[in-house]
């Protein structure tokens, strides 16, 4: 049996994962997954799903499966669009509602936000949804209640650029200030391209 230091240090942060998104229902570890991160990365997770990023890029390089680029830890946390998942992916309309809820174990105060992120460039699509410049504050009696339930409207100005499963994901971050953790947990969805030339065609 192999206990390295790197793994006693990765469980000893695995105590302290605290947040991810609940509903709808985000990408959780699979196959694909398994093959871009390997199993330290995936293990992580699924022994907390709460688990934040810091530490994991260190500890995966120690893995000959780890693929730095197609994991991308620092975009859903390395999760990929799993296979079996495909199916599940939900179909959004511009101006959409979408509620969305998180759960957050433990606090620690620090900025939020949502995004839609294009998968392929790991760059925000237009701007943040929502932004919270303080967020999971321990130091309140109370954690306010658009922590951990908030809407966000799906934008009208997404063309086709999230048509197919897999282009965009709804990602939620959280980097706790002091603490000097990032959380990040995303959902998977599509928008169908709208028909620009048709529109214009029945304004005129
Ligand atoms: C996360 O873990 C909790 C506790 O093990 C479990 O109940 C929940 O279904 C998991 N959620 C996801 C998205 O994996
Ligand atoms: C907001 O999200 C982006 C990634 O989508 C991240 O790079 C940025 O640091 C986040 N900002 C805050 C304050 O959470
Ligand atoms: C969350 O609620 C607080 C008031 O408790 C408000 O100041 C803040 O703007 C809200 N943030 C978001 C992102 O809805
Ligand atoms: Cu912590």
């Amino acid at each position: 049996m192999h206990i390295s230091i790197l793994s006693l240090g990765l469980l000893a942060t695995q105590v302290l994962g605290h947040g991810l998104i609940t509903k709808p229902w985000p990408r959780t570890p699979g196959a694909l997954s398994l093959a871009a991160c390997g199993p330290t990365v995936t293990n992580n997770i699924k022994g907390d799903n709460t688990s934040h990023v810091e530490g994991l890029p260190e500890a995966a390089m120690t893995d000959a499966k780890y693929n730095a680029a197609e994991c991308n830890l620092w975009l859903c946390r390395g999760l990929q669009l799993e296979e079996s998942a495909k199916a599940n992916v939900i179909a959004y309309t511009p101006g959409q509602k979408v509620s969305m809820s998180v759960k957050i174990s433990i606090k620690h105060h620090g900025t939020a936000n949502v995004s839609i992120i294009s998968t392929k460039t790991n760059k925000i699509i237009g701007d943040e949804l929502l932004y919270w410049d303080k967020y999971a504050d321990e130091r309140l009696p109370a954690m306010p209640a658009n922590n951990t339930q908030f809407d966000v409207v799906i934008p009208t100005t997404l063309g086709s650029q999230c048509a197919n499963a897999g282009d965009c994901v709804l990602q939620w971050w959280w980097y706790g200030t002091a603490a000097r953790q990032t959380y990040e947990s995303c959902v998977d969805f599509t928008v169908a391209p709208t028909m620009p030339m048709l529109e214009k065609r029945f304004e005129a």
